[in-house]
């Protein structure tokens, strides 16, 4: 019976999912931790160290080695990667590589003997990948906006106004304070589009999910922007893959991989997407209807759409979504890193920390954390600055609650443009395990909220995708509602419902935060009044 392979390359950890779309089944689901396993690359989760805490790196030749690795991770667990008939990925999300001419070549003639980061070393005109984390183009936003006529402007047009970490400002930056190596790139990809292409042995196209997080796509027309690309850098059109749907056969698996790891010469190359598009897959998100929270290194909160409805408040991003809909998503920076770091501060394992969440009532006393302990995304917080109201930065339960309830306070608010009432939330990502944050989940949404087998969406959803483009391809094709049945449905015994009495005191919870955030980083009045108002609800 033929498997279907994701593979998902993101901050922390390349990951992948093998299924047997017959018999529905998950047969492999593993990961390539970077810091434990390839730590002469120098990476801290996955990021280059940087003086400047806007700027967030990593090294593309971190994830080939991942790559060669997890094969040979997989072999020795006697997979018999030969099966395979088709792969398809998922890249975390805006992330960019820049290759020189000499790329062509190179990933057409790989030596089967050389391992990939040796060989492809060579064709990087900028040794390092600029990644979502990195928040330091805030000044080519404003210039790309000016251009436009303004964010709202930009927003229309790609579904999102400019964001820092988006591809299109971080290449204008590129492209402005690197010259020469700008002139010496022939080609710039997306984490997605790259690692698709070393699978495949040649470029491949950005797919309209992922091509959505760089501010250079028409969100509509689905093709590059004229406007945008003026805008942004020069020369830049010859410079970009070709668009294409999230399904795209790109060709046969490179020789390479049959020769070293043993695939399948038959085995077809599928093009990659986005983290959360694929995890939109993953969580068998196929109708609008439902929302899903991914809790990984990001946070994230999305849902489908069957047409673009755009955030002009600069709050959240529309990208394409695998079946051909429009996805709606926020992301917030401060997610797992930022539960760690408190965690760490607390001296607590992951059991003391749901230990204190247990011990502690919503409302927190009235004690609010703005955990801003990198820069926030969502609100827009350049400069890191955790602030705290009426806590003490020693009160361990005081400081567990408080990221949390901030966490999820401020998905609730930020998410309220999306006019979305959510009933049924469906939980993902590394900390979605932990059943004391989803509580506080359900009780701040007023939702229900549920796990899944699989946390790994985001590689699952590659692997569903890439059996649905195969059967397309051979001309048998499958509806998405088939091709994720089996495979996606939550865990029914796993769900977590709202407490009615601490969905009361979470309705005055989020005023309080709002007026926090509005005092912390728009100089609104004193937030007291509102605590009032919530003390009195905690009776
Ligand atoms: P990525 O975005 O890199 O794919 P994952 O979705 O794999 O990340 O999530 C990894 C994160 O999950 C870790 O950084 C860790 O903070 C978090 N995590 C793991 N177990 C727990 C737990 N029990 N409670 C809270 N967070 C957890
Ligand atoms: C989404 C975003 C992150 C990355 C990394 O816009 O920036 O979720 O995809 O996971």
């Amino acid at each position: 019976m033929p498997l279907y392979l994701g593979v998902d390359s993101s901050t922390q950890s390349l990951s992948a999912v093998v299924i047997d779309l017959e018999s529905r089944a998950v047969v492999v689901d593993h990961s390539v931790n970077f810091d434990e396993r390839l730590p002469e690359f120098g990476c801290e989760n996955g990021v280059l160290p940087s003086r400047d805490a806007t700027v967030a790196h990593s090294d593309p030749l971190l994830w080939l080695a991942a790559l060669d690795m997890i094969f040979d991770d997989l072999r020795s667990q006697g997979v018999d990667l030969s099966q395979i008939a088709a792969v398809a990925g998922s890249g975390q999300q805006h992330g960019s590589v820049y290759l020189k001419a000499n790329a062509t070549e190179a990933l057409k003639s790989l030596n089967p003997r050389v391992p990939l980061a040796r060989q492809l070393r060579k064709t990087l005109s900028r040794p390092t990948a600029p990644i979502w984390m990195d928040s330091s183009t805030r000044a080519q936003c404003d210039e790309i906006e000016a251009a436009l006529g303004g964010a709202r402007q930009v927003a229309e047009l790609t579904g999102s106004s400019c964001f820092e970490r988006f591809t299109g400002p971080q290449i204008r930056k590129f492209a402005h304070t690197q010259k020469q190596r700008y002139a010496r790139t022939a080609k710039i990809h997306l984490v997605s589009s790259f690692m698709a292409s070393v699978l495949a042995g040649k470029h491949a196209p950005i797919d309209h999910g992922d091509g959505a997080g760089m501010n250079l796509m028409d969100i509509r027309r689905r093709a590059w922007s004229a406007a945008m690309l003026k805008a942004t850098a020069p020369g830049l059109r010859g410079r970009l893959p070709r668009l294409a749907r999230s399904g795209s056969v790109v060709g046969r698996i490179s020789p390479y991989f049959v020769a070293r790891h043993g695939f399948s010469s038959r085995c077809r190359a599928i093009a990659w997407s986005g983290d959360n598009p694929n995890s939109l897959i993953g969580v068998g998100l196929i109708r609008p209807g439902k929302v899903c929270i991914s809790l990984g290194t990001s946070d994230t909160y999305f849902g489908v759409m069957p047409q673009p409805h755009i955030s002009t408040e600069g709050e959240g991003h529309v990208f394409g979504s695998p079946t051909g809909d429009y996805m709606s998503l926020i992301c917030f920076l401060n997610g797992s890193l930022t539960r760690e770091r408190v965690k760490r501060a607390c001296r607590l394992s992951w059991d003391g920390f749901s230990k204190a969440l247990r011990r502690s009532k919503p409302g927190n006393g009235g004690k609010v954390m703005l955990p801003y302990f990198f820069p926030e995304i969502v609100p827009n917080v350049l400069e890191p600055e955790v602030r705290r109201y009426w806590l003490r930065a020693s009160d361990v339960k005081g400081n567990v609650r408080g990221v949390i309830e901030a966490q999820m306070a401020s998905m609730a608010i930020h998410s309220k443009w999306m006019g979305v009432r959510t009933r049924t939330i469906y939980a993902t990502g590394g900390a979605s395990a932990n059943r004391e944050i989803l509580q506080i989940m359900a009780n701040m949404h007023n939702a229900d909220v549920y796990q899944f087998q699989v946390g790994k969406s985001a590689a699952l959803g590659a692997a569903l995708r890439a059996a649905h483009a195969d059967r397309k391809a051979a001309r048998n094709e499958m509806p998405w509602r088939q091709v994720v049945a089996g495979f996606t449905e939550p865990i029914r015994e796993s769900r977590v419902q709202p407490h009615k009495p601490a969905v009361r005191v979470y309705r005055a919870f989020q005023k309080l935060y709002r007026a926090c955030e509005a005092h912390a980083l728009r100089g609104g009045p004193d937030p007291a009044r509102a605590r009032e108002r919530l003390l009195s609800t905690l009776g």
